[in-house]
């Protein structure tokens, strides 16, 4: 009897758990390759010790120039590449040679490889079009998401624009002829107001029907066996929030979201962004230990960083309390056209946070390239 209530006990606990054998966790695929499953596990044995640092685009451009091979803003400061590369595919949709930030595909492809090759980590993003309207990602248009389910009239243009993102994603290989694994975040921020897939313009059926989809279609119909699949919102003020549009267990390996500071969040009370980014990876922390899930804030920065000792003052602390597997500041764009403004997130050679910054990546608790190398996050 006792042995019985044993075994029932044991049996409760690994399917609570889900994923778990010998304390293993495993991604929601249960077909993913080898080298996917040991980015899972690795994230998850670094949880607690060491954050990630990640950037957007870091080998296609910076403050000042453009497409030179192996160039980096965050080497160039810190002499080490981030651990953790940001990509984007928005544009891929309309077959265009280059993303929405021209960067060309092609190139992109060739960097994952690169990135893969220095034992670092690849995450990808897409701002995709309004399959709707025709406009941009930034066009909320009410019943875009509904319009593309299965049986709805955008659905088939929908599937082909998948087929798109699957081919570009199975395109991705190691020197061995593995498949790289890729952190995969769709339909980021979606408890903002300005995607087509956010919060303000359809229901959390639909928004859950639409990941269901994604992760199926690309899972099961196009065999892609190398995605972490990434939720990521943007604001939410409490657990339940956080959860309203929550897929499920069975279609989320790691919990995210996005929060940027900005200069008017600096008050004579305190910084409001330290204690929003605070509260929101603490309650992140309390979901991740209970669904077993990593958890990471998967874009930040202060564009421009215009205070000198922002790294450690503000970030390190708050990132390294909560077990957050990873952290990406956004891209190195420098001056743009439409704005007038500088926008940037990592400091280049010569910006006034560069010496904090190599401070920052001093920090014990900081993995940069260098160290991700070490780790072998793929075996
Ligand atoms: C935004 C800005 C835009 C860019 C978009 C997608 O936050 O950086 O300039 O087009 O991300 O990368």
């Amino acid at each position: 009897m006792v042995m019985r209530r044993f075994l029932l006990l044991g049996f409760f606990l690994v399917n609570v758990a889900g994923y778990c054998q010998s304390g293993i966790i495993l991604p929601v695929d249960k077909n993913a390759s080898i080298e996917t499953k040991a980015l899972c596990k690795n994230l998850h044995k670094l949880a607690g010790k060491k954050v990630l640092f990640g950037h957007q685009d870091d080998l296609a451009y910076g403050v000042g120039w453009r497409y030179e091979k192996g160039r980096s803003d965050v080497k160039d400061v810190t002499g080490s590449y981030p651990a953790l590369y940001g990509w984007e595919l928005g544009n891929i949709e309309y077959d265009s040679a280059a993303n929405l930030d021209k960067v060309p595909f092609q190139f992109m492809k060739e960097a994952i490889a690169f990135g893969y090759a220095q034992g670092g980590v690849i995450s990808l993003s897409w701002h995709a079009n309004n399959p709707l309207t025709g406009k941009s990602a930034w066009d909320p248009a009410m019943g875009t998401v509904s319009s593309i389910l299965p049986g709805a009239p955008n659905h088939e243009l929908f599937v082909q624009w998948l087929n798109k993102i699957a081919a570009f994603i199975s395109d991705l290989k190691g020197p061995k002829g593995e498949a790289i694994p890729v952190l995969f975040r769709p339909w980021h921020e979606l408890t903002g107001n300005w995607f087509w897939w956010c919060q303000n313009v359809c229901t959390p059926t639909e928004f859950k029907q639409l990941w269901h989809f994604t992760y199926d279609y690309l899972t099961h119909k196009k065999n892609l066996h190398n995605i972490l699949w990434v939720y990521n919102t943007a604001e939410f003020s409490s657990k339940e929030h956080f959860l309203e549009r929550y897929p499920g267990n069975e279609f989320v390996d790691v919990i995210s979201f996005d929060t940027y500071q900005s200069a008017n969040q600096i008050t004579a009370a305190g910084n409001d962004f330290i204690a929003k980014v605070d509260s929101r990876l603490a309650m992140l922390k309390v979901l991740a230990d209970s669904l077993h899930k990593i958890s990471a804030l998967a874009e930040t920065g202060f564009e421009a960083i215009p205070q000198a000792d922002w790294w450690t003052t503000v970030l390190q602390p708050i990132i390294t309390k909560h077990n957050t597997s990873y952290v990406l500041v956004w891209r190195n764009a420098g001056m743009m056209k439409e704005t007038g403004k500088m926008h940037y997130y990592a400091p280049y050679k010569g910006q006034i946070s560069a010496p904090d910054f190599i401070n920052f990546y001093n920090a014990p608790q900081l993995f940069f390239g260098n160290k991700i190398a070490n780790e072998k996050i793929y075996q």
